[in-house]
């Protein structure tokens, strides 16, 4: 019996040891491009930096739920343990299966649910209203950017100098010259910038609209604590704002299994000190002069 549950600890033990020591190296070891720029904070086995304004609570919520989940798993399984040993057959005893009827059970199961329903309540429930549902107003000066997903790359579209998007649709792409379908007829669509990169200012709020070219893919900035699937067909708007002092290169993935080189599907986000530096940035990125006989 003994040697029995001293194999049984050996085994868990092991393999919990055994994942400590792999899961990491395993994450350093991902071969996916990487960029040209040093990207910000450090990742590793713990969460990322958090350089959002609405991040906080999401740690808050994943941290409580996983101090509770860990004080049960530590809990049950010492009652687990306790049962084991108490009950065991042995020359004198016969093993009960019989469940046993005790109060102590009862209220712990109540203390969980109480606790469980409060989390959700006081907790999760504003914090998704406020992520999801709590958009930047006009009066709040949000930047607008288009995310358009596609097997495997992030696209970022700008409005441009006049602040409107020009019109898209899927007849006018051509995989050369036009990625994002961008109508050659609509002038407001002329000076609209289209690259990989996502820039943005620290401080200033960010409204953007994100859709797939193709497969479901998912707009995960870690960063951010953001995360949105992103559906062929369907115009998503998410929100995010960053902190003031929060400038710096940082990674967007593609969270959602979405094709053989999902893995290497990440943009860079750089977020800027000043609005003046997206401003050079957007004027370094514009596109060539628009051409008339190129449509003739
Ligand atoms: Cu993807």
């Amino acid at each position: 019996m003994y040697r029995n549950l001293l194999r049984m600890l050996i085994l868990v033990i092991g393999g919990c040891a055994l994942m400590a020591i792999v899961s990491p190296a395993m994450a350093q070891d991902a071969t996916a491009p990487s960029f040209d720029v040093e990207i910000t904070g450090t990742y590793g086995p713990f969460l990322p930096p958090d350089v959002s304004t609405t991040g906080h609570q999401s740690d808050l919520l994943i941290n409580t739920l996983h101090w509770f989940m860990g004080v049960l798993f530590v809990g049950w399984g010492i009652f687990f343990v306790y049962c084991l040993v108490k009950f065991r057959q042995r020359p004198g005893h016969k093993a009960d299966p019989k469940p046993v009827k005790a109060k102590v059970s009862k209220y712990a199961e109540i203390v969980v649910a109480v606790f469980e329903a409060a989390l959700l309540v006081g907790l999760s429930i504003p914090v998704w209203a406020e992520v999801k549902e709590g958009f930047p107003t006009e009066e709040e000066n949000p930047q607008h950017v288009r995310v358009v997903a596609e097997q495997f790359a992030w696209n970022f579209h700008y409005p441009g100098p006049d602040g409107v998007f020009g019109r898209a649709g899927p007849q006018f792409i051509d995989m050369a010259s036009n990625i994002l379908g961008i109508d050659p007829d609509d002038e407001h669509g002329a000076d609209d910038i289209v690259s990989g990169e996502l820039h943005v200012v620290a401080g200033r709020p960010v409204i953007a609209d994100v859709t797939s070219k193709d497969v479901i893919h998912s707009f995960s900035i870690p960063v951010l604590r953001l995360k949105q699937d992103v559906i062929p067909g369907m115009r998503i708007p998410v929100w995010f704002n960053t902190k003031d002092d929060s400038a710096g290169n940082y990674e967007v993935a593609c969270a959602q299994l979405c094709g053989n080189n999902h893995y290497s599907m990440r943009a860079l986000m750089v977020i800027h000190a000043t609005q003046s530096d997206v401003d050079a940035w957007l004027e370094s990125a514009k596109p060539e002069e628009f051409d008339e006989d190129e449509f003739d």
